[in-house]
């Protein structure tokens, strides 16, 4: 038997390049060798104010993103959370050996409770790692591909499923993290100190799986770059390294490369190249989408979710029998 991945992306946005780099490229890698189960995560989504109709959109959305990727039904198993009841049943058990201060040191909930306003920050955006780590040890996951972004959380899964077998017995496997070196953070195009976000309050911030040649070029114009004309890969220029990582990432040319390749031009040139390197990455991904009808994609959950369903049930009745419900 394979060992298992797992891993799921929020249907709250415009996906968007540091999804693609951070996320969805190494899923595509990783199938062959992994038992690989990659979730839509609505229940996540709505941590966060969604609108009803946007969201069913954006669900489907983010299968076909999955799909036109590379995600191949046949290796890997595309299904949406809210459809297995038991993610939500393991979150509240969970919830009873996690401790607050565990919740509130993490980063993502300080970052979205800000711009939510803490007054209006939900319960469930607080307990958001805890929903994931529900998703993480349901399946027996070895690992989990993700952004740098969420390595806090993976820790907070480990320790979770490291004291509920030290309380009752062996019943969770600690999960390990998968990230690559290069696409560890995708920053923002506005601001190299912030990641790439879909909630990000400008669209300038991102760019967007679905964006349009004219907005691709329009948005990277606009990028922020730092001082200087040279373009150099260095941790003193947080912006243009970012630009160069994307650059190298979709291009497969490494960045000492690229450097060489802009010896004696500025900024203007590999901005013009970099826009025709994403535009090149994102029109063949648009193609896929857009021949991707909802009705198909619907069906490759559902079978998703019929062929995870088993594993759920069986891993929520051991954890139920444990803790001393009654089946
Ligand atoms: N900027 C990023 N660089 C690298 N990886 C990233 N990921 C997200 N942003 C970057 C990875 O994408 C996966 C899915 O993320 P998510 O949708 O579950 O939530 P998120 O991490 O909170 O992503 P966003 O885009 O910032 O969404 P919002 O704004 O809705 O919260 C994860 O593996 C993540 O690491």
């Amino acid at each position: 038997m394979k060992p298992r991945i797992f891993s799921g992306i929020q249907p709250s946005g415009n996906l968007h390049l540091g999804n693609y780099l951070g996320a969805i490229r190494n899923w595509v890698k990783l199938q062959d060798q992994y038992d690989s189960i990659f979730c839509v995560v609505d229940m996540h989504a709505i941590t966060v104010p969604q609108d009803p109709t946007e969201l069913r959109r954006r669900t489907i959305e983010v299968a076909k993103v999955y799909l036109a990727s590379g995600i191949d039904p046949k290796k890997s198993t595309p299904f949406i959370q809210s459809h297995i009841s038991e993610h939500a049943e393991l979150a509240w058990i969970l919830n009873t050996i996690a401790k607050i201060p565990e919740l509130e040191k993490m980063t993502q909930f300080k970052d979205k409770a800000q711009k939510a306003g803490k007054e209006s920050a939900s319960v469930g955006l607080f307990d958001y790692p805890i929903l994931m780590a529900s998703d993480i040890l349901l399946y027996d996951t070895e690992l989990v591909p993700v952004g740098k972004d969420q390595l806090q959380h993976i820790e907070l899964t480990r320790t979770l499923a490291e004291r509920f077998n030290k309380k009752f017995g062996e019943t969770f496997i600690l999960p390990k993290a998968f990230t690559t070196k290069e696409s560890e953070n995708i920053m923002g195009l506005d601001d190299p100190t912030k990641k790439m976000s879909k909630s990000a309050s400008s669209e300038y911030n991102y760019i967007a799986l679905t964006d349009d040649e004219e907005t691709v070029r329009r948005k990277i114009k606009k990028a922020v770059t730092d001082s200087g004309s040279e373009i150099v890969y260095s941790d003193d220029k947080p912006a243009l390294k970012n630009l160069i990582n994307i650059y190298s990432l979709l291009s497969e040319i490494s960045p000492k490369e690229i450097e060489k390749k802009y010896v004696g031009k500025g900024y203007f040139d590999f901005k013009n190249d970099l826009a025709d390197v994403v535009i090149n990455f994102l029109q063949p991904l648009q193609k896929k989408i857009e021949e991707l009808s909802d009705e198909k994609v619907l069906k490759i959950l559902e079978d998703g979710a019929k062929k995870v369903q088993p594993i759920a049930k069986k891993k929520l009745e051991e954890v139920k029998n444990k803790i001393g419900f009654i089946g």
